[in-house]
């Protein structure tokens, strides 16, 4: 039962509007799972939950996949504030190894593809067995490079989006819904 848009009061205050409702979201996310349960049939993946913003995502994407996986965490920082700032740091790094792996990695969001483009040559010096991307949402006007995301939930306009897990200065990342800023 999703929650009632009334129960964050305090947070929607800073929302000029809800651009994707939980509803959708969920409906959507199931759908991705279902996809994804299809084309990893006979492989057991790793999931690759890019902390902090993807949490809700991942955990939801997760109960949707049906065939056998684990997860491990990565977390980067980019971003302060609205702005990324260009300098892409590593700040958590998995605890498993993923040669010979099926790795497919979990964004909350992709829109220069910068962050991603360096997670990636990261990994791939890992020796995985396959390496795909599933993002949330996608800012497809944003890209500064040819990066591949196998999996979308949704094209969004480049606004600053939070919820979900999407956060502005660590806030708004409890609201079930995805909104634009006032
Ligand atoms: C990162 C990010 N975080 C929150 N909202 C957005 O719109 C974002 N784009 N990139």
């Amino acid at each position: 039962m999703p929650f009632a848009h009334g129960t964050h009061e305090k947070i929607n205050a800073g929302i000029k509007k809800i651009l994707i409702p939980e509803e959708k979201i969920l409906t959507r996310v199931k759908e991705l799972g279902e996809e994804i349960s299809k084309d990893y049939a006979t492989k057991n993946p790793i999931l690759i939950g890019i902390l902090k913003g993807s949490l809700f995502f991942l955990s939801d994407l997760m109960r949707a996949i049906s065939v056998d996986c684990c997860v491990d965490f990565m977390s980067l920082a980019s971003y302060s504030g609205e702005k990324s700032n260009g300098i892409v740091r590593l700040l958590l790094d998995l605890r498993e190894s993923i040669e010979g792996r099926d790795v497919l990695i979990v964004e909350d969001i992709v829109d220069t593809g910068l962050t991603l483009s360096y997670l990636e040559n990261i990994l791939k010096t890992r020796n995985p067995r396959s390496l795909e991307v599933c993002s949330l949402l996608s800012k497809p006007e944003c890209r500064k490079n040819a990066v591949k995301t196998k999996y979308v939930g949704f094209n969004i306009p480049n606004e600053f989006v939070v919820g979900y897990g999407l956060d502005l200065d660590e806030k708004y990342r409890n609201l079930p819904y995805i909104g634009v800023l006032k």
